[in-house]
């Protein structure tokens, strides 16, 4: 377990990360591939890194944790509805905005979950905005298990929650990992195996092991793995990222947007784990001080660890329905 200090940079790290990807991806999103040029101007620009709803929602959910110290579904339903309420042009997807709309307007958010989608919404909306809840975490599967908790209120298709349970249980992994030794990368996606009970997801853990074994280019690992808005198809690149570039959060960050597709939410979520892993002191100081989040982060980051003693910042216990 990392000392205190050090764990208060990773959870900074987590959510300055989160935001930093989606910024630096943002203007890419829906781009089949993006240029080392292109990447390169817009990271050497000192414009502010705006967040999209990647960020937005992931900051509403670091926020209840911080209040409850777990998920209270029906309260997280109601604070994500108000976020979007106060700023629905973040860029939330077409499903989601229509969910949190019938909330704000008075609808049962179990009713609103599946109203939208036959089958709820396979998005990648609840990975993008999930990591927080490592933070809170005290093991792999109780990761995992508040992370699907936390999808529900929007994602109610099997791989919208899937996809938000690997990505909560990925940040546990990384949260609790040592940055001062190099990661193991197989023994990382063996602790994700148990997270995921589905032949889709397995083949997909099994396809980022092959990759990093032949050190696959951002492009063949965007063709295997995908790089599209379900959860499915985005998730397992995140992971891929992230596990390509262990040791180095920036190369981890340009990676995921140098992927294409889903940038902003592919980045973001490279960034959750590699902020975890590194701490905000690991990613470069010219990102973090672009981000239009930054003051909030740093909020938010305080009351996450603010009555938690030292050494045991992930001791809180999830509150029950
Ligand atoms: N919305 C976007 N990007 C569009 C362009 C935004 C533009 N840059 C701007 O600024 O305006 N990005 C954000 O949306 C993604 C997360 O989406 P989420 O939260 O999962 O939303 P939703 O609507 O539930 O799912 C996304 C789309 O997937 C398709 N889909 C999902 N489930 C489906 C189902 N059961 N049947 C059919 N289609 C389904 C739909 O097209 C949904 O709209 C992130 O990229 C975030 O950055
Ligand atoms: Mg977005
Ligand atoms: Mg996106």
């Amino acid at each position: 377990m990392a000392d205190r200090p050090q764990m208060v940079d990773r959870i900074l790290g987590l959510l300055a990360g989160t935001a930093v990807g989606d910024g630096l991806g943002a203007p890419f999103e829906g781009r089949s591939s993006v240029p080392a040029t292109a990447l390169d101007r817009w990271i050497s620009s000192s414009r502010t890194l705006h967040h999209t709803d990647d960020t937005a929602m992931a900051m509403v959910l670091a926020e209840h944790l911080a209040r409850s110290g777990g998920i209270d579904q029906a309260v997280l339903a109601s604070d994500f509805a108000v976020a979007w309420y106060q700023e629905p042009l973040r860029g939330y997807g077409g499903g989601a905005a229509r969910v949190l709309a019938a909330i704000a307007d008075g609808a049962d958010w179990r009713q609103a979950a599946v109203s939208v989608f036959e089958g709820g919404s396979w998005g990648n909306g609840a990975a993008m905005r999930v990591a927080p809840v490592a933070v809170v975490s005290t093991s792999v599967p109780e990761a995992a298990e508040l992370g699907r908790r936390s999808a529900e209120i929007t994602h109610t298709h099997a791989h919208g929650r899937h996809g938000a349970a690997l990505q909560s249980a990925a940040a546990h992994l990384a949260l609790h990992s040592d940055p001062d030794h190099p990661l193991d990368t197989d023994a990382f996606l063996v602790d994700l195996t148990d997270v995921v009970p589905s032949a889709s997801w397995q083949e997909k853990l099994a396809g980022i092991s092959a990759l990093l074994g032949r050190e696959a280019s951002t492009e063949e690992a965007a063709g295997a793995l995908g790089n599209d808005i379900g959860a499915l198809g985005s998730v397992p690149l995140a992971v891929f990222a992230f596990l390509r570039h262990a040791e180095a959060p920036e190369a981890a960050i340009r990676c995921a947007v140098r992927c294409g597709g889903d940038t902003d939410t592919i980045a973001a979520m490279t960034g959750a784990l590699s902020g975890a892993r590194h701490g905000y002191a690991g990613l470069p100081a010219s990102w973090t001080f672009r981000l239009e989040a930054g003051p909030r982060l740093h909020r938010i980051t305080a009351q996450l660890t603010q009555d938690r003693s030292a050494g045991d910042l992930t001791r809180r216990r999830p509150r029950e329905e």
